[in-house]
């Protein structure tokens, strides 16, 4: 089975339904007020953690994802049916980020995370009923669902992460503690991705994980590079497998060095998690210098010798293990260097009006596009609500700023319309004018 470990994901909240426009129409009943129910709300699409997962595989095939669309209301006030969610199941350890910014870990069987919210269903006409307006001829279309593009990486969940040059013998130490049996062979990178295994020993239980093999440069991709150092980035505790022939001439200690350099680039946190120096293949004759070699070179590291072919000194390295573990902090959530500060929080609110080269007028931003998106351009009333509101919020003062004119084009997200220079003045403001003016006259 392919292990795919990061995927981009292109999400969308369903649509909204759209409210209805409607008035009761029914014998013996005249002057039956409107009747148009709301339209239901769309789907949403979540992300949920998931322990019989362990790749990406299904995600990386199907990136694209909607929830389900709100159904439409209908007459005699009746609401529209809400889309179902679009639920996501992910492995745990699966970290999210959007625009590089960490925005959740779910590392808890059953989290969950809303990737991409459902637009809630637009407004039927039985909605704009007021004491003034009993009849108004006005709806709204559902709003859009959001739309998300978020990139996901997992970051697997063990306490012990087995490092080491290819070849030490970390597939068969793995094997040897656990039920896992990833391949094991005699040539280098025989392992292509991770394996966990849960290791029980002495009524206690750890996991386990056991990645490719590190070669020098691996930080800048040389061998399987060093990509598969992310799983083992929460990992409470590692163990530096050694192979006592040493690994393509390099001597032991040399390689030892080399590994823990290559540790360090890839992440600061990474070298400075607590290690176990594991001297491997303790029944080959070449065992016992080198682990006298480590140990007195390495005088207040922990160096042990064992053998995952004959199980020699395995027993003991387990005990050092659930020692460890027992005294050291569960991790907590992932946290990126990038994570979601404050500072960092982009506010999408207001609106920019700019003039095209095309001569039309570009109207930009959440509310307005939202409301352009829900406009029904068939129905007047929508129509002056909408300018109306335009008015409100200074979007006809700031053209008239740019030197729009009467007629002029103006485009607001998917929808365009000739722009109506209705005069500064609000209704209201109007109506007070013509009251004075009223009041002077007589
Ligand atoms: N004599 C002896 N051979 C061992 C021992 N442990 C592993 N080996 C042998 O070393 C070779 C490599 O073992 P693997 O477990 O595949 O090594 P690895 O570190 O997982 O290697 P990569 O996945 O390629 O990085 C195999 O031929 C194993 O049989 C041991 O304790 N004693
Ligand atoms: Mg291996």
């Amino acid at each position: 089975m392919d292990f795919i470990d990061r995927v981009r994901l292109f999400l969308s909240g369903g649509d909204g339904g759209s409210g209805c426009m409607s008035f009761r129409r029914e014998k013996y009943i005249p002057f039956g007020g409107p009747d148009g129910g709301d339209g239901g709300k769309g789907g949403d699409v979540i992300l949920e953690a998931s322990s019989s997962l362990f790749t990406f595989l299904d995600l990386a095939r199907r990136p694209h994802r909607k929830g389900e669309d709100g159904g439409n209301g209908k007459g005699s006030d009746k609401t529209g049916e809400s889309g179902s969610d679009c639920v996501i199941c992910v492995p745990l350890g699966t970290v999210v980020f959007k625009d590089g910014l960490c925005q959740a870990d779910l590392c808890e069987e059953g989290s969950r995370f809303l990737a991409a919210k459902g637009g809630r269903g637009g407004r039927g006409n039985l909605s704009f009923k007021t004491q003034r307006h009993t009849a108004p001829r006005i709806a709204e279309k559902g709003e859009p669902g959001e739309k998300a593009t978020i990139d996901i990486e997992l970051k697997l969940l063990a306490d012990v992460g087995l490092v080491g040059l290819p070849n030490a013998g970390k597939s068969s130490m793995l094997a040897r503690i656990s039920k896992a049996r990833p391949k094991i062979a005699d040539y280098p990178f025989t392992t292509l991705q991770p394996h966990l295994g849960v290791v029980s020993h002495k009524e206690e239980n750890f996991v386990a994980a056991d990645i490719p093999g590190l070669i020098e440069g691996a930080h800048k991709g040389t061998g399987l590079g060093d990509g598969f150092l992310r799983h083992i980035e929460r990992t409470r505790l590692l163990w530096h497998l050694i192979d006592p022939l040493g690994f393509g001439g390099l001597e032991p200690r040399d390689g030892v060095r080399l590994i823990e350099a290559e540790l360090a680039s890839f992440s600061p946190g990474l070298a400075r998690k607590p290690k176990i120096l594991v001297v491997n293949k303790m029944d080959l004759p070449e065992g016992r210098a080198v682990l006298g070699t480590l140990k007195r070179h390495y005088r207040r590291r922990r160096v042990i010798g064992v053998s995952a072919a004959t199980g020699e000194g395995v027993d003991a390295l387990l005990d050092e293990a659930i020692k460890t573990l027992s005294e050291l902090p569960k991790p907590g959530p992932f946290r990126a260097a990038a994570t979601l500060t404050p500072g960092s929080v982009r506010v999408e609110q207001g609106f920019s009006v700019a003039r095209q080269k095309d001569g039309r007028f570009a109207l930009r931003g959440n509310l307005v596009e939202k409301m352009a998106a829900m406009l029904r351009p068939e129905l007047p009333e929508a129509v002056a609500r909408f300018q109306n509101t335009l008015r409100k919020i200074g979007v006809d003062k700031a053209l008239r700023r740019l030197g729009a004119a009467e007629g002029d084009v103006v485009c607001c997200g998917a929808v365009e319309f000739e722009w109506q220079d209705e005069g500064a003045e609000t209704e209201r403001e109007r109506w007070r004018r013509k009251a004075k003016e009223n009041s002077v006259g007589s």
